[in-house]
């Protein structure tokens, strides 16, 4: 992210151990993982910088394959994309169902001025997504949708804040039958709250509805404020609930956390947010990741946020090509659509860098080979093992092309980068933005 503090730079600059939060460039929010064709991908919310409310525009989509390195897919959903909606582009979740990408997401309607659910519909995972209905699907002035389809195909979308409802949608998911229900909120199922006659649970926000080995877990944002995160298990996707207990407690510099649970390559996997980015707090939250081990009986441990993150799942092969988007951590650059498909980084000034963690270079790479454009004059990629300022396997020169987005190919000669290592593209140049970058492929 550009920080207009330089005392916020050099705090991103100096948590380059860190692997939490997922993305750096910009604020994200409100976390739902799908797992689709070996990828992980992320769908969020956004919150804008200095906002002093939920002043939330857009989603956004990120993908990785082994939870530490994130492509960054853009905003394939907004406000606009609804035109009956004029605001508060809140906590969603995406969906597979018969080859369609449905995303379920609380915005408000203009004409009633309350809380609705909407849903976007894509072919692709990473949007564009466009309004399935042209109205909401439901609305009764609460928020935070959960989708999940159960093994006989009956699909679920809980909602609520303050209450639980749900509706069984239709196999076309953007209907349902049998009306709106209320789950019984009760203490024995989300645990007492005392003091607050109108929530008599801890239930708060952010239903999120999976089964898992034969048994159904809602997990949930609860109490507030500050909010932890609870869970609570049913023999059927309408319960009854049963209360667990605490799955994450209040932690982090901000007021709400909010659930995305899930299973990749055997491992479990807990998305929430914090305010843990320079700048950050109750509305300039960031997406984290913890990786968890369930209990014998299915019980969820107690989990702290932390700046490491999940450990990488596998290595990244250099020897294919790699969005330059694709990030584990980053200090200064920022992104946007290229128009050459997909997105580019941008923003890229003297002294900031791209980590990228995990690079199986093997025997050794020989060539870099990296796509880049400059309205400016240019700069210099300087390819860099361990950190930013680590040893320096090669250096690849950009010269202006005449515009941001008229791009060529630089390539330069590599020596030293063998074994598994986290790369650092560490750019440097003159002043003001040197070039963009769009891709890049290591040679043997
Ligand atoms: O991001 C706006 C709202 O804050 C979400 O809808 C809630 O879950 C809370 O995270």
């Amino acid at each position: 992210m550009k920080f207009s503090s330089p005392l916020f730079a050099a705090t991103l600059a100096g948590m380059v151990a860190a692997d939490n939060p997922i993305v750096q460039t910009i604020y994200t929010a409100d976390p739902a993982p799908l797992v689709h064709n070996g990828r992980i991908y992320l769908y969020t919310g956004h919150d804008e910088p200095g906002a002093t409310t939920f002043v939330m525009k857009d989603w956004r989509v990120f993908s990785s394959v082994d939870m530490v390195n994130w492509q960054d897919h853009g905003s394939p959903m907004s406000l606009s994309t609804f035109s009956w909606a004029d605001a508060q582009a809140w906590a969603g979740q995406t969906v597979l169902r018969n080859g369609k990408f449905y995303w379920y997401v609380p915005i408000r309607n203009r004409q009633t001025g309350g809380m609705a659910i909407g849903v976007g519909v894509s072919d692709s995972p990473t949007g564009p997504f466009k309004d399935a209905l042209g109205k909401p699907l439901v609305e009764n002035n609460e928020i935070d949708p959960t989708v999940f389809i159960d093994d006989d195909g009956q699909a679920y979308l809980y909602w609520g804040n303050p209450k639980l409802w749900y509706v069984k949608l239709n196999a076309d998911m953007v209907s349902y039958s049998g009306g709106v229900n209320s789950a019984t909120l009760t203490a024995a199922g989300f645990g007492p709250r005392s003091g607050n006659a109108q929530r008599p649970t801890t239930f708060e926000e952010g239903p999120w509805l999976y089964k898992r080995t034969g048994k159904y877990y809602m997990v949930f944002a609860a109490s507030c404020c500050s909010e932890h995160i609870g869970w609570s298990t049913g023999p059927s996707a309408t319960g009854p609930w049963t209360y667990g207990g605490v799955m994450m407690p209040t932690q982090g510099s901000s007021f709400t956390n909010h659930p995305g649970v899930i299973d990749y390559q055997g491992s479990s996997y807990f998305f929430y947010h914090n305010g843990a980015l320079p700048g950050g707090g109750g509305y300039q939250r960031s997406v984290c990741v913890e990786r968890f081990t369930y209990g014998s009986n299915g019980s969820i441990p107690v989990l702290n946020m932390s700046k490491d993150g999940a450990p990488q799942v596998g290595t990244l092969n250099p020897y294919v090509r790699q969005e330059a988007e694709t990030i584990a951590w980053e200090s200064g650059v920022q992104t946007e659509p290229c128009s050459e498909g997909g997105m580019n980084v941008l923003s890229i000034n003297n002294g900031d860098y791209i980590k990228v963690k995990g690079v199986a270079f093997g025997t050794g790479a020989k060539s870099f080979s990296a796509r880049v454009s400059s309205a400016a004059s240019g700069g210099k990629i300087e390819l860099r093992l361990g950190s930013a300022s680590g040893t320096l396997v090669g250096t690849c020169s950009v010269s202006g092309t005449g515009g941001w987005q008229t791009w060529v190919s630089v390539n330069c000669t590599v020596t030293g980068a063998t074994g598994t290592q986290d790369l650092f593209f560490r750019f440097t140049g003159g002043g003001g933005e040197l070039f963009r970058f769009n891709w890049w492929q290591f040679g043997q």
